[in-house]
């Protein structure tokens, strides 16, 4: 115990010696430090406070990490695009899996109903993008068993579409998603709007264009790249020599008034664009 020590201080330190996890232990250490004598001969004191510290902050960040590496449920990535589902339980995930994909998930109004992850494939205007409904957000989901694993496959995703039935709710699931701290997601809100597909395709950071050959029709399905992408990214896409044979493009986009504009290779892709390909 240092000399003159306040009792704010001693009772932290009380607790520090008490304390079973590395949380309760850098909780403590944190108020020995804020309580700890000012003067010169506290500063060994000091310095093994700031040292511990790290040492449990360490400890703490390792815990962390390898609940993220855990991945029970592991998702292989497919399609376009990763799209998640998540809330808490009982706001209607399952009917939203339902009524944009082929899949039949159980839907039912006892509470958490899915168990594991739902993965379905959404078609929007042939483009295939995966869609998966998470296990109902439950509070401090990162917790929970499988939390850091269903998490996990958050993380990865491209777009988050969260499902709650108040205010109270939308805000608490997106504290949830505070666990993935090192990923910025895009977020999104389902209000049983009649357009969600669109909304969805939207909100990805993708254009559909449709190729054809002079004198074709347009070849379906539209193929789909970032956006931004240009005419030379399609024709790569196409095929690995197209580039290098590229004479010009004619694009007919959409709400053009006079379509089969010449185009080349470094001109900006928009949705829906239909791009002739003319080469050597
Ligand atoms: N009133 C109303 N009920 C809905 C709506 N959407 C779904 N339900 C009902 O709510 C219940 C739960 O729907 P689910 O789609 O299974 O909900 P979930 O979010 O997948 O639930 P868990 O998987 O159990 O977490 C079912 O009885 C649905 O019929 C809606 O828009 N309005
Ligand atoms: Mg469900």
């Amino acid at each position: 115990m240092p000399v003159n020590a306040s009792l704010e201080y001693q009772l932290a330190e009380q607790k520090y010696r008490e304390a079973e996890t590395p949380a309760d232990k850098l909780k403590a250490l944190q108020v020995m430090y804020a309580k700890a004598p000012k003067h010169k001969s506290a500063e060994q004191l000091v310095k093994w406070i700031k040292e511990t510290t790290k040492k449990y902050k360490d400890i703490l960040a390792k815990e962390k990490q390898n609940k993220k590496g855990k991945s029970k449920y592991s998702i292989k990535k497919e399609g376009a695009a990763t799209v998640v589902i998540v809330g808490y339980t009982n706001t209607g995930k399952s009917t939203l899996l339902n009524e944009l994909t082929n899949a039949k998930p159980l839907i039912a109004d006892y509470e958490f109903t899915t168990v594991r992850p739902e993965i379905a494939t959404f078609d929007y205007k042939g483009v295939k993008i995966q869609l998966i409904e998470l296990p109902a957000i439950v509070d401090d989901y990162f917790d929970t068993v499988d939390g850091p694993s269903f998490l996990g496959i958050v993380r990865l995703s491209e777009l988050v579409i969260v499902m709650s039935r108040n205010e109270t709710e939308r805000r608490k699931t997106l504290k949830e998603l505070e666990y993935i701290d090192d990923v910025q997601h895009k977020v999104i809100y389902y209000n049983g709007e009649k357009n969600f597909a669109d909304i969805i395709w939207r909100n990805l950071s993708l254009v559909k264009v449709f190729t054809k050959m002079p004198g074709k029709p347009k070849a379906y399905p539209p193929v789909s790249l970032k956006k931004g992408s240009t005419v030379k990214d399609l024709a790569r896409y196409v095929h690995k020599d197209f580039v290098k044979k590229f004479k010009f493009g004619r694009v007919w986009g959409r709400g053009a008034k006079h379509g089969g504009t010449k185009i080349s290779l470094n001109h900006k892709l928009k949705d829906d664009d239909v791009v002739e390909l003319h080469m050597k």
